[in-house]
């Protein structure tokens, strides 16, 4: 009896036993031939089918989805451009996909001339998380939604955005972005903290609060905790380096607007010294502590869409990375064809 085949590709979408067509553009040679009984495990084993599979993916260059990277993804990015690593953090709700999503909203509207949009591999990752808050939706007001929990390994993803300022060469930077509730899981076990590797990796550090917990007089003292124990959670899990800059963001800066005098004083004297605290406190764990207001999605008009905003992108610009050179050893071959650079 004919013994069956069966044909092997490293992409599971693809059917080439029956189209003879691979979804990835391989020839048949990417395709080995095994018996149809051999189990997987024999397969595995096998050496010569190891090798050439493994030759194969090795030339695959993997696609860009559009959709958010994961770590591996982005750092294939930090190995190829000059960029910067955005570490956005704070509770949930507090406003950091909408402060994200509103940088590539301004640039394609291109408020500014100073930044222009020069790119980006999550282009459908912004368009999808973007859609609720622009008239398209229907909606009577923007609207974001929850960033669940990401089930990638370290729980982080990465918008990518790649900018340019005025004739100087594009620099891309990369947003991470995960749930707020592993910030809130933070402030109960600072050890979480040791998986954030954003932060460590990061060039700037954005802790935003949450304008709307300020105004309300009952939720400021949890403000002020969840702030500090973010922070202090950073510090203990050891994934601060002391030479990044640390910027605290009050957000919805529209909805303080919007109240009445006293309340509105109420919320900026708060908010001016949760940042005097921080400075006091933990100084010495950053190479410097600026603070922000925004409203990167305001629900009412009396601030502009994205206000503060570019604020904070000139900090993220220029926060440029703190590695330091790599220094070639001085050529000394006797021979002149040696010396030549
Ligand atoms: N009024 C006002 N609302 C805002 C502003 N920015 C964001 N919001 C709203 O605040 C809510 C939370 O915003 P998100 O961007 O989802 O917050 P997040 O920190 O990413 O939240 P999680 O993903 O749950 O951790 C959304 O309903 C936004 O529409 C702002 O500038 N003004
Ligand atoms: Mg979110």
């Amino acid at each position: 009896m004919a013994e069956t085949t069966q044909v092997l590709c490293r992409n599971p979408d693809c059917d080439y036993a029956k189209t003879q067509k691979c979804i990835d553009g391989l020839d048949s040679s990417a395709h080995p031939q095994v018996s149809a009984d051999s189990k997987p495990a024999a397969f595995d084993s096998d050496a010569a089918n190891d090798e050439l599979i493994a030759a194969h993916t090795s030339s695959i260059e993997s696609l860009w989805t559009g959709e958010c990277l994961d770590c591996s993804e982005a750092s294939k990015i930090l190995r190829r451009d000059e960029s910067r690593v955005l570490a956005v953090i704070g509770p949930t709700k507090s406003g950091k996909t909408s402060l994200i999503c509103s940088v590539f909203e301004l640039l394609q509207i291109q408020v500014r001339d100073d930044f222009q949009f020069a790119g980006s591999l999550t282009l459908f990752a912004f368009e999808r998380a973007c859609h609720n808050s622009r008239g398209e939706s229907l909606r009577h007001e923007p609207v974001m939604e929850h960033t669940r929990h990401n089930p990638l390994p370290f729980g982080v993803s990465f918008y990518h955005l790649k900018v340019a300022q005025r004739e100087e060469h594009p620099v891309s930077l990369l947003f991470a972005d995960r749930t707020g509730e592993d910030y809130k899981a933070a402030c109960d076990d600072p050890s979480v903290c040791s998986d954030f590797v954003e932060v460590k990796r990061a060039d700037s550090i954005t802790i935003l609060v949450d304008g709307q917990s300020v105004l309300n007089s009952a939720e400021r003292h949890n403000v002020r905790s969840t702030t500090e124990l973010i922070v202090q959670g950073l510090k203990d899990g050891g994934v601060l380096s002391g030479k990044q800059a640390l910027l605290v963001v009050l957000t919805k800066q529209d909805m303080i607007e919007a109240e009445n005098e006293e309340n509105k004083e109420k919320a900026y004297a708060f908010f001016e010294s949760l940042v005097q605290n921080i400075q006091r406190l933990y100084s010495e764990l950053f190479e410097n502590i600026q603070d922000f207001k925004i409203a990167a999605s305001p629900q009412n008009s009396l601030l502009p869409y994205g206000h503060g905003v570019f604020n904070l992108m000139s900090q993220w610009y220029g926060s440029a990375p703190k590695a330091p050179p790599i220094v070639l050893p001085a050529v000394t071959s006797k021979r002149a064809m040696g010396r030549i650079q």
